[in-house]
């Protein structure tokens, strides 16, 4: 990292934390937490919430053809933008940052660099990402993956939600055109910066308060649907059932063994389970599950997958069921900018915080963008490493501090390159 410093940007605290309530209100379910699935009501109505934000700001303010909201700072010298920003939905039952904020905190960083600064050299933008978490459509990423042309064919026609809507109809339900979707390619921006949670415990374990990532780990998602024979509950014998249910079971059991024995960051969880025919009285027949796995280094990713098919396969064996393994998804590593790694790295020493390097778990639309830009993220501590859960939060200080910091590195970017 060169040794130059720069000079941390003040934003407007209260603005910020005020906002990141008001987006909270936003799919807030009666028992607590959030759920903002794209293309809902409660999606479209924190949208209008962002729109009218950007508009107070003064940003030029557009919809993409996939619904990604964009304001936009035009640059005294044009050429390529630098974008900050994040993810609008949540997960069933997740919290009030994940995503959020790095669409407030992007919103209010660019804001502040406009009202103190004024135009900048770059073009500079803040977006909300319109989807990232999965939550509602059998795909996810949609909004990234549109932005870096990474969509698959007619995956708006073949992709539907658990009550059988496809992508193109949500889209239609909202006023978007699935026909359009080549128009939301971005192929002019040069460096995107996000803002997030780290969503686990090291930063609050062990510190400092900001978290410098390097490298995103790849996700795999798997199908996997065990068949056995459906039989009476009370009239077949335990020794001669072939129960897809235990099969399940013991391959779950199995799977979190493979990940526990290769070790740290190798990470297995089985989220969604269903039986058939699902009646109290009657031996499952069939079992379908979902595997999400994780690891930063692609051949040891690789390995997982091979290791947790052959688990599965093994206890089929042993137990006389079949069993059946699909790839619904494929998302590899990622290794992120070194260059804007340097610049949040100087922002945070400007704030007075050596911060830490560090690997990502989760997924995040970043890894996306790098296929199209230079791309950074900057963490901020979870409390108690708690998200994807309603009780997902992070010190109002911490939120502050990531924000100005986030505000140092823009201002770095688009004013002073
Ligand atoms: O699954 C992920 O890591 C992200 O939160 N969507
Ligand atoms: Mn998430
Ligand atoms: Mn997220």
């Amino acid at each position: 990292m060169s040794t130059r410093t720069v000079e941390l940007v003040e934003i407007d605290e209260r603005r910020l934390l005020r906002r990141l309530d008001d987006l909270a209100q936003r799919g807030a379910l009666p028992g607590g937490g959030l759920y903002r699935p794209l293309y809902s009501s409660a999606w479209a109505s924190a949208m209008e919430l962002v729109s009218a934000w950007l508009k107070e700001g003064e940003l030029f303010v557009r919809r993409d053809a996939v619904g990604n909201v964009w304001g936009r700072v035009e640059g005294s010298r044009g050429g390529r933008a630098v974008v900050t920003g994040s993810h609008i939905d949540t997960v069933r039952g997740g919290g009030a940052l994940d995503g959020a904020l790095g669409v407030v905190a992007g919103i209010e960083a660019v804001a502040s660099l406009w009202e103190r600064y004024g135009r900048p050299t770059r073009i500079l933008e803040c977006v909300a990402i319109c989807e990232e978490e999965g939550s509602r459509f059998n795909t996810n990423f949609w909004g990234s993956r549109a932005i870096a042309d990474r969509l698959e064919p007619n995956e708006a026609e073949r992709v539907r939600d658990p009550d059988g809507v496809t992508l193109a109809d949500g889209m239609r339900a909202v006023g978007l055109d699935p026909s359009n979707l080549a128009s939301a390619v971005r192929r002019d921006i040069d460096m995107f910066v996000e803002l997030h949670i780290e969503q686990g415990p090291i930063l609050e374990d062990h510190g400092p308060r900001l978290g410098v990532v390097t490298t995103i780990a790849g996700s795999a998602h798997l199908e996997i649907v065990v068949r056995g024979q459906a039989d009476h509950a009370g009239a077949m014998a335990m020794t001669r059932r072939r129960d897809a249910m235990l099969g399940a079971a013991t391959m779950a059991l199995a799977i979190a063994d493979v990940a526990t024995k290769m070790g740290h960051p190798a990470v297995a969880t089985i989220g969604t389970i269903a039986l058939e025919p699902a009646q109290v009285n009657v031996v499952p027949g069939v079992a379908r599950f979902t595997v999400d796995t994780r690891h930063s280094e692609p051949a040891r990713r690789t390995e997982l997958i091979t290791q947790i098919g052959d688990a599965c396969r093994t206890v089929a064996r042993e137990r006389g069921l079949d069993v059946e393994i699909r790839s619904l998804r494929d998302r590899p590593p990622v290794t992120l900018s070194p260059r804007v790694a340097d610049v949040l790295r100087r922002a945070c020493f400007a704030a007075g915080i050596p911060p830490r390097d560090m690997t990502s778990g989760a997924g995040h639309d970043a890894q996306v963008l790098s296929a199209a830009a230079n791309v950074g993220m900057l963490f901020v501590p979870s409390i108690g490493g708690r998200s994807h859960c309603p009780e997902e939060a992070t010190a109002a200080e911490d939120v502050v501090l990531g924000t100005r910091a986030l505000a140092t590195a823009l201002h770095e970017l688009a004013y002073q390159a």
